[in-house]
């Protein structure tokens, strides 16, 4: 095991020196405030059977939970219990628990610290708080801002506009451009349901011979089948394409449909088959455009590694799907921002075709503000009923 003492004038540069130092599985083992800043003292590489024999010998010097006194008290020493694999593992989540948790009592302190000296950003950062937007983000909107001469409700204003900007990264609307489009994404995120509220929207617009659908899914059983019944309801026709090979030769076939809408299968974000069946789309014809189907109630963690098991170099945009089961869009946009991805369309519902929205940045954010009013008359609510009940 490695500790080692950190010092420095604040808990963030001192947070970036035990990260360069001991990397990213370092474990904060106490941290205090100094005259001169802030010290903090991190391990890393801890042996556990060390820890283990640690524990076992302070057990066997601490006195008996029996009272060795009293009557009938069996006074030999109880053999010390060797530490099962489970109760390692669970050591082990129990330190990374804490980990995080401290990590985010400094962060907070810090972010203290720093609206102290900014009193003036304090609505800005009360605002992009209240959207559940990532500390990063924050952070960097925080960070571009100007001056305190601006006043409060200015910053707050300018903040807004700030996060409208980060989101305008450009995306084709498939509806308006054609060609092959393929949905991607976790499971049950509604990529068929997206895909076929598309095919409806273009078939209306362009007539049902105009665009086709393809279910690339051999995954699971009855994939097919939902996206053929689709196609029965809309007057679309469905091919099947199981093999690599297979959906090349079909997209060759249709390649003078105005829009062919590739259905993929969903897996979970951790799997790595979600990457090779994007490359797989991707290898089949140099036409297709990859959009990753993202939902709105998800949360930040689960967003992130599903971006990370999709690349963006391989996508041409993004939609946000279940925006009717969200409570906040702060994790889908901080996720679509940090990741470069537009957004072209938004899913808010069940219906085909209804249920489908078009999007712009500066909708996204509209929409987030409200997402963070209702949640604060929500809590209001709350308060209110406390407040009869008692
Ligand atoms: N509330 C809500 N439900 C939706 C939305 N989009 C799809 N659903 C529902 O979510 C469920 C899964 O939808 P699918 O379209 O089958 O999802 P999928 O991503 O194709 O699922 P897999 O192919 O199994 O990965 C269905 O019950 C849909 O009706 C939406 O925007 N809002
Ligand atoms: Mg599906």
């Amino acid at each position: 095991m490695k500790i080692k003492r950190f010092q420095g004038a604040d808990v963030r540069s001192v947070l970036q020196q035990v990260r360069e130092a001991l990397g990213p599985d370092a474990v904060i083992l106490s941290n205090r405030r100094e005259h001169s800043g802030v010290e903090i003292v991190a391990a890393t590489d801890y042996d556990e059977a060390r820890v283990w024999q640690a524990v076992a010998h302070a057990e066997s010097r601490a006195p008996s939970p029996v009272n060795p006194g009293a009557p009938g008290a069996d006074t030999r020493q109880a053999p010390t219990p060797h530490p099962s694999s489970t109760s390692l593992h669970e050591v082990r989540e129990e330190l990374g628990r804490l980990k995080s948790l401290l990590e985010e009592r400094l962060d907070s302190l810090s972010w203290r610290q720093w609206l102290h000296h900014h009193p003036q950003h304090r609505a800005a950062f009360q605002e992009l708080q209240s959207l559940e937007l990532s500390l990063e983000m924050t952070q960097r909107i925080l960070s571009a801002l100007p001056g305190a001469a601006q006043g409060a409700d200015e910053l707050r204003r300018q903040a807004m506009a700030s996060l409208v900007r980060l989101l305008s990264i450009p995306a084709a609307d498939p509806l308006t451009q054609g060609g092959i489009v393929a949905l991607v994404g976790t499971t049950g995120v509604g990529k068929t349901t997206t895909l076929a509220k598309l095919a409806a929207r273009y078939a209306m617009a362009h007539g049902p011979e105009s665009v086709r659908l393809v279910s690339s899914d051999g995954h699971r059983i009855g994939a097919h089948e939902q996206l053929m019944t689709y196609g029965r309801l809309l007057g679309v026709g469905v091919h099947v394409a199981e093999t690599a090979a297979e959906l090349r030769r079909v997209l060759a076939e249709l390649k003078d449909v105005p829009l062919v809408l590739v259905d993929s299968a969903g897996m979970g974000q951790r799997d790595r088959r979600l990457t090779d069946q994007l490359r797989r789309l991707q290898g089949a014809s140099d036409r297709l455009r990859a959009y990753a189907v993202l939902p709105a109630p998800a949360r930040l963690e689960v967003l992130e590694e599903t971006v990370e098991a999709l690349p963006v170099s391989h996508l041409a945009g993004a939609m946000i799907s279940k925006l009717d089961e969200a409570v906040s869009l702060g994790p889908v946009l901080s996720v679509l921002s940090r990741r470069r991805l537009g957004v072209v369309y938004l899913a808010n519902g069940q219906r085909v075709p209804e249920d489908l929205l078009r999007t712009r940045p500066a909708d996204l954010v509209i929409r987030a503000q409200a997402f963070a009013r209702q949640q604060r008359s929500g809590s209001m609510d709350d308060k209110w009923r406390g407040v009869r009940a008692g």
